[in-house]
């Protein structure tokens, strides 16, 4: 049986191992550019036998208006692809695997990170309930601050195919910066799964409504990407029940199932699935009854997709190699890779582990970022 040290073959790419950096946000790119301390922290984590057998970065916006959170890197400038440049030459140069996870916030997002300050764009006029992360002038000090995010405007109809050429434009920038492929954005309530769900989408056109309507942008994009640089480079992830970011939906099982049968035939290197509540319980439900992942992973199965499964939520050695027995092919930590470069060596000999500190996750500088040690050689 495999475990998580073991080599696979996922899309065009030889991975070591099956243990995955998980993307994370860091805001630590002011201007929105990637800076090399970035580069280094990617590089920490690349090695192939201790760290990642995949890194997916931090999320990282397809367009100016997909911005939602103070200091995240963008990928929609040239300037932006010669400084992930630098991130993917550190990687490569120790071994390792990097794709970028390309997201547009939608309406997540306050109308100060906006170009011009205008409103954030989205299916429906409909406001999140929830708090995006901003940088606030305090006795001439940066400090961050959740606030509430704005209310955003409807997308036009005729808005919608900028939207797919910004995911296919970013898809282009990517393979140029020297990314190893993509990893779409489909999760956690951002623009993608605000378009999936009924509690953001009140569309009355072909984008709104009916299940077929709802996933009609998401599949456009993935099309449109696999279109612009194959499909055995780009993964998606998806997070059929998480209440993040006021993510709402009643019925997430036929959802998801119509999206991952839609999605069988192109060809992709991955789906990265969270279990639950993103960075909460693994059991927590949307709807009348818990979501039946199997079920999910079947329904793709059964309409010929190929792509490796990842997991992801709250994973530890066990529960991972559980997964994998159990059929998944790949296991994404998020935490235990922000406080452990080498996290996969101290999976494989069951520790120790570093605790991360929470002060530190979201801007700042290298403390909390490249300064966690890795075990001595
Ligand atoms: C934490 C803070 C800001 C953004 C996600 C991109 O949840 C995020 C995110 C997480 O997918």
């Amino acid at each position: 049986m495999s475990t998580l040290f073991d080599p696979i073959r996922v899309g065009a790419w030889s991975l070591p191992n099956r243990s995955v950096m998980a993307p994370l946000t860091r805001n630590r790119a002011p201007g929105q550019l990637p800076t090399a301390l970035m580069a280094t922290y990617y590089a920490q984590r690349a090695h192939p036998q201790h760290g990642a057998g995949l890194i997916v970065t931090e999320a990282t916006p397809i367009c100016p208006e997909g911005h939602g959170y103070a200091d995240t890197p963008g990928l929609h400038s040239d300037e932006q692809v010669r400084a992930w440049k630098a991130v993917t030459d550190a990687v490569h140069a120790v071994g390792g695997h990097i794709v970028v996870q390309l997201w547009h916030v939608g309406r997540v997002s306050h109308t100060s990170l906006q170009p011009n300050g205008q409103a954030p764009v989205a299916p429906s006029a409909v406001r999140a309930n929830a708090k995006t992360f901003v940088f606030q002038e305090q006795n001439g000090q940066k400090v961050g601050a959740f606030v509430d995010t704005s209310e955003p405007r409807a997308l036009r109809l005729d808005e919608l195919p900028g939207i797919v050429q910004a995911y296919r434009d970013a898809a282009r920038r990517a393979i140029e910066a020297g990314f190893d492929g993509i990893e779409i954005h489909g999760a956690n309530g951002y623009l993608l799964d605000q378009f999936l769900r009924r509690g953001s989408n009140h569309r009355d056109d072909a984008y709104g409504g009916a299940i077929e309507h709802r996933a009609r942008l998401l599949l456009e994009v993935m099309r449109a990407v696999v279109d612009e640089i194959g499909g055995d480079r780009v993964g998606l992830r998806l997070s059929p029940v998480t209440a993040a970011n006021d993510a709402q939906d009643d019925e997430p099982q036929p959802l998801f199932e119509h999206v991952v049968r839609q999605l069988a035939p192109l060809g992709l290197a991955y789906l990265h699935v969270i279990e639950g509540q993103t960075g909460g319980a693994r059991d927590f439900q949307q709807g009348p009854a818990p979501f039946d992942y199997a079920a999910l992973r079947q329904a793709y199965r059964d309409a010929g997709g190929q792509a490796a499964w990842m997991v992801n939520n709250g994973y530890d050695a066990t529960l991972a190699q559980q997964a994998l027995a159990d059929g998944a092919d790949l296991v994404a930590f998020g935490k235990g890779f922000i406080a452990n470069p080498d996290l996969t060596r101290r999976l494989r000999q069951d520790g120790p582990f570093n605790a991360a500190d929470r002060s530190t996750f979201y801007g700042g500088d290298a403390r909390g970022y490249t300064d966690y040690p890795a075990l001595a050689a």
